[in-house]
Protein backbone atom coordinates (compact mmCIF):
# COMPACT_ATOMS: atom_id res chain seq x y z
CA UNK A 1 0.00 0.00 0.00
CA UNK A 2 1.44 3.46 -0.76
CA UNK A 3 2.34 6.12 2.09
CA UNK A 4 -0.52 8.26 3.22
CA UNK A 5 -0.40 11.77 1.43
CA UNK A 6 1.40 14.35 4.03
CA UNK A 7 -2.14 16.34 4.36
CA UNK A 8 -3.51 12.75 5.83
CA UNK A 9 -0.78 12.24 8.52
CA UNK A 10 -0.96 13.35 11.62
CA UNK A 11 1.62 15.87 12.86
CA UNK A 12 3.34 13.09 15.52
CA UNK A 13 3.82 10.27 12.65
CA UNK A 14 5.43 13.38 10.26
CA UNK A 15 7.68 14.59 13.22
CA UNK A 16 8.58 10.69 13.37
CA UNK A 17 8.80 10.61 9.69
CA UNK A 18 11.42 13.57 9.48
CA UNK A 19 13.16 12.61 12.52
CA UNK A 20 14.17 9.34 11.17
CA UNK A 21 15.37 10.86 8.12
CA UNK A 22 17.67 14.04 9.69
CA UNK A 23 21.15 14.40 9.48
CA UNK A 24 21.25 15.57 12.58
CA UNK A 25 19.56 15.99 15.60
CA UNK A 26 20.13 19.36 17.61
CA UNK A 27 18.83 19.70 21.14
CA UNK A 28 17.94 22.86 23.64
CA UNK A 29 19.43 21.71 27.47
CA UNK A 30 17.02 23.63 29.45
CA UNK A 31 13.91 22.17 30.14
CA UNK A 32 14.35 20.12 27.02
CA UNK A 33 17.73 17.79 28.07
CA UNK A 34 16.10 18.06 31.45
CA UNK A 35 14.03 19.54 34.08
CA UNK A 36 16.64 22.32 35.10
CA UNK A 37 14.83 25.06 36.17
CA UNK A 38 14.22 24.98 39.24
CA UNK A 39 17.44 24.20 39.99
CA UNK A 40 18.80 27.76 38.12
CA UNK A 41 15.62 29.28 40.64
CA UNK A 42 17.48 27.99 43.82
CA UNK A 43 20.89 29.57 42.17
CA UNK A 44 19.77 32.80 41.54
CA UNK A 45 18.14 32.59 45.52
CA UNK A 46 21.32 31.26 47.11
CA UNK A 47 23.62 33.79 44.79
CA UNK A 48 20.97 36.96 46.08
CA UNK A 49 21.99 35.92 49.80
CA UNK A 50 25.66 35.36 49.41
CA UNK A 51 26.43 38.84 47.40
CA UNK A 52 23.73 40.48 50.65
CA UNK A 53 20.89 41.34 48.41
CA UNK A 54 17.07 40.70 49.81
CA UNK A 55 15.55 39.70 46.68
CA UNK A 56 14.40 36.11 46.28
CA UNK A 57 12.65 34.91 43.30
CA UNK A 58 9.24 32.31 44.19
CA UNK A 59 8.08 30.49 40.96
CA UNK A 60 5.43 32.91 39.99
CA UNK A 61 7.95 35.74 39.95
CA UNK A 62 10.37 33.45 38.02
CA UNK A 63 7.77 32.01 35.52
CA UNK A 64 7.63 35.75 34.54
CA UNK A 65 10.90 36.26 34.23
CA UNK A 66 11.89 33.08 32.22
CA UNK A 67 10.73 35.02 29.47
CA UNK A 68 13.74 37.09 29.48
CA UNK A 69 16.37 34.79 27.91
CA UNK A 70 19.58 34.72 29.79
CA UNK A 71 20.54 34.46 33.87
CA UNK A 72 22.27 38.15 33.50
CA UNK A 73 19.54 39.49 31.48
CA UNK A 74 17.11 38.40 33.87
CA UNK A 75 18.82 39.77 36.53
CA UNK A 76 18.89 43.14 34.66
CA UNK A 77 14.97 42.77 33.90
CA UNK A 78 13.92 41.84 37.26
CA UNK A 79 16.28 45.05 38.93
CA UNK A 80 14.80 47.39 36.19
CA UNK A 81 11.04 46.54 37.26
CA UNK A 82 11.61 47.03 41.21
CA UNK A 83 14.14 50.16 40.77
CA UNK A 84 14.15 51.43 44.60
CA UNK A 85 17.14 52.86 44.22
CA UNK A 86 20.17 53.06 41.73
CA UNK A 87 20.25 50.20 39.02
CA UNK A 88 23.20 47.64 39.27
CA UNK A 89 25.92 47.97 37.20
CA UNK A 90 26.97 45.70 34.63
CA UNK A 91 29.87 44.95 36.67
CA UNK A 92 27.76 44.06 39.47
CA UNK A 93 25.62 42.02 37.64
CA UNK A 94 28.32 40.38 36.33
CA UNK A 95 29.60 38.89 39.12
CA UNK A 96 26.44 38.07 40.87
CA UNK A 97 26.03 35.86 37.78
CA UNK A 98 28.93 34.42 38.04
CA UNK A 99 27.74 33.49 41.99
CA UNK A 100 24.65 32.16 40.36
CA UNK A 101 26.72 29.88 38.00
CA UNK A 102 28.54 28.58 40.33
CA UNK A 103 26.16 27.77 42.85
CA UNK A 104 24.37 26.32 40.32
CA UNK A 105 27.11 23.95 39.59
CA UNK A 106 27.15 22.80 42.92
CA UNK A 107 23.78 22.13 43.32
CA UNK A 108 23.95 20.11 40.50
CA UNK A 109 27.07 18.12 41.67
CA UNK A 110 24.65 17.62 44.78
CA UNK A 111 20.93 17.02 43.93
CA UNK A 112 19.70 14.61 41.29
CA UNK A 113 18.50 16.50 38.31
CA UNK A 114 17.83 13.30 35.88
CA UNK A 115 17.73 13.44 31.79
CA UNK A 116 13.82 13.85 30.83
CA UNK A 117 12.49 10.45 29.98
CA UNK A 118 13.48 9.38 26.56
CA UNK A 119 16.13 11.72 26.23
CA UNK A 120 18.93 9.25 26.60
CA UNK A 121 17.55 6.49 24.34
CA UNK A 122 16.39 8.82 21.51
CA UNK A 123 20.75 9.90 22.02
CA UNK A 124 22.08 6.07 21.65
CA UNK A 125 18.99 5.78 18.70
CA UNK A 126 20.39 8.36 17.05
CA UNK A 127 23.81 7.85 17.22
CA UNK A 128 23.38 4.19 15.85
CA UNK A 129 21.74 6.00 13.34
CA UNK A 130 24.69 7.51 12.29
CA UNK A 131 22.95 10.86 12.70
CA UNK A 132 24.83 13.91 14.39
CA UNK A 133 24.05 15.53 18.11
CA UNK A 134 24.25 19.41 18.43
CA UNK A 135 23.88 21.23 21.56
CA UNK A 136 22.25 24.64 21.06
CA UNK A 137 21.30 26.43 24.39
CA UNK A 138 21.19 30.10 26.04
CA UNK A 139 22.84 29.04 29.11
CA UNK A 140 26.19 29.13 29.89
CA UNK A 141 28.93 26.98 28.62
CA UNK A 142 29.65 25.75 32.14
CA UNK A 143 25.88 24.78 33.16
CA UNK A 144 26.27 22.56 29.88
CA UNK A 145 29.42 20.16 31.87
CA UNK A 146 27.35 20.61 35.19
CA UNK A 147 23.85 18.93 33.52
CA UNK A 148 26.04 16.33 31.09
CA UNK A 149 29.10 15.20 33.47
CA UNK A 150 26.47 14.24 35.94
CA UNK A 151 23.84 12.16 33.54
CA UNK A 152 25.59 10.92 30.74
CA UNK A 153 29.32 11.33 32.36
CA UNK A 154 32.44 11.80 30.43
CA UNK A 155 31.22 10.24 27.19
CA UNK A 156 29.18 12.91 26.78
CA UNK A 157 31.63 15.25 24.99
CA UNK A 158 32.09 12.85 22.29
CA UNK A 159 29.03 12.17 21.60
CA UNK A 160 28.20 15.79 20.20
CA UNK A 161 29.15 17.07 17.06
CA UNK A 162 29.09 20.81 18.20
CA UNK A 163 28.18 22.69 21.09
CA UNK A 164 27.23 26.62 21.12
CA UNK A 165 26.22 28.39 24.33
CA UNK A 166 24.66 31.44 25.07
CA UNK A 167 28.28 33.36 25.12
CA UNK A 168 29.29 32.03 21.61
CA UNK A 169 26.55 34.28 20.06
CA UNK A 170 25.97 37.80 19.82
CA UNK A 171 21.99 37.45 20.42
CA UNK A 172 20.06 35.14 22.49
CA UNK A 173 17.29 32.83 21.69
CA UNK A 174 14.92 34.00 20.59
CA UNK A 175 17.29 35.22 17.60
CA UNK A 176 18.23 32.80 15.60
CA UNK A 177 22.13 33.28 16.24
CA UNK A 178 23.14 30.12 18.05
CA UNK A 179 21.20 27.78 15.49
CA UNK A 180 22.86 29.38 12.54
CA UNK A 181 26.01 28.85 14.51
CA UNK A 182 25.50 25.23 15.18
CA UNK A 183 24.57 24.57 10.99
CA UNK A 184 27.84 26.94 10.29
CA UNK A 185 29.67 24.02 12.56
CA UNK A 186 28.04 20.98 11.52
CA UNK A 187 28.33 22.35 8.08
CA UNK A 188 24.52 21.11 7.09
CA UNK A 189 21.50 23.12 6.04
CA UNK A 190 18.94 23.85 8.18
CA UNK A 191 16.26 21.07 6.01
CA UNK A 192 18.97 18.20 7.34
CA UNK A 193 18.54 18.91 10.86
CA UNK A 194 15.77 18.38 13.47
CA UNK A 195 15.49 20.86 16.80
CA UNK A 196 14.13 20.25 19.85
CA UNK A 197 12.87 23.30 22.54
CA UNK A 198 10.46 23.23 25.18
CA UNK A 199 9.89 27.19 25.24
CA UNK A 200 8.40 29.63 22.38
CA UNK A 201 11.47 31.69 22.72
CA UNK A 202 13.62 28.48 21.41
CA UNK A 203 11.27 27.61 18.84
CA UNK A 204 11.29 30.90 17.25
CA UNK A 205 15.30 30.61 17.36
CA UNK A 206 15.33 27.21 15.48
CA UNK A 207 12.09 28.66 13.35
CA UNK A 208 13.97 31.63 12.31
CA UNK A 209 16.98 29.83 11.24
CA UNK A 210 14.89 27.32 9.41
CA UNK A 211 15.26 24.39 11.33
CA UNK A 212 12.07 22.53 12.00
CA UNK A 213 11.54 22.30 15.55
CA UNK A 214 9.95 19.42 17.70
CA UNK A 215 8.46 20.95 21.00
CA UNK A 216 8.35 18.71 24.65
CA UNK A 217 6.23 20.64 26.79
CA UNK A 218 8.40 21.53 30.53
CA UNK A 219 7.03 22.35 33.41
CA UNK A 220 7.22 26.77 32.93
CA UNK A 221 6.42 26.50 29.34
CA UNK A 222 3.62 24.33 29.31
CA UNK A 223 1.47 27.49 28.22
CA UNK A 224 3.20 28.80 25.23
CA UNK A 225 2.31 29.31 21.77
CA UNK A 226 3.92 26.64 19.84
CA UNK A 227 2.38 27.40 16.36
CA UNK A 228 4.91 26.53 13.69
CA UNK A 229 6.58 23.64 15.59
CA UNK A 230 6.24 20.01 13.71
CA UNK A 231 5.05 18.42 16.56
CA UNK A 232 4.43 19.16 20.32
CA UNK A 233 4.89 16.35 22.97
CA UNK A 234 4.95 15.90 26.43
CA UNK A 235 7.70 13.69 26.51
CA UNK A 236 10.17 12.74 24.01
CA UNK A 237 9.40 8.71 24.88
CA UNK A 238 5.56 9.32 22.36
CA UNK A 239 8.56 9.77 19.11
CA UNK A 240 9.92 6.22 19.61
CA UNK A 241 13.39 5.95 19.97
C1 LIG B 1 17.68 28.70 29.30
C2 LIG B 1 17.95 30.04 29.78
C3 LIG B 1 19.01 30.22 30.76
C4 LIG B 1 18.82 29.54 32.09
C5 LIG B 1 19.80 30.08 33.09
O1 LIG B 1 17.71 28.72 27.89
O2 LIG B 1 17.32 31.01 29.37
O3 LIG B 1 19.14 31.60 30.99
O4 LIG B 1 17.51 29.78 32.58
O5 LIG B 1 21.11 29.97 32.66
P1 LIG B 1 17.72 27.35 27.03
P2 LIG B 1 22.15 31.20 32.76
O6 LIG B 1 16.46 26.61 27.37
O7 LIG B 1 17.73 27.85 25.62
O8 LIG B 1 18.94 26.57 27.39
O9 LIG B 1 21.97 31.81 34.11
O10 LIG B 1 23.50 30.55 32.59
O11 LIG B 1 21.80 32.16 31.66
MG1 LIG C 1 14.71 25.50 27.00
Amino acid sequence: MNAPPAAMTSPLAEARRRLAQATALIFDIDGTLAETEELHRAAFNEAFVQVGLDWHWGRRIYRDLLRVPGGKERIRAFDQKRRSGPPISDKAIAELHQVKTERFAALMAAATCPLRPGVEALLDAAHARGQKLAICTTTTRVNIDALLEATLGARWEGMFAAVVAADDVARKKPAPDAYIEVLSQLDLPASACIAFEDSRNGLLAAVHAGVPCIVTRSIYFSDDDFTGALAVVDELTELGA
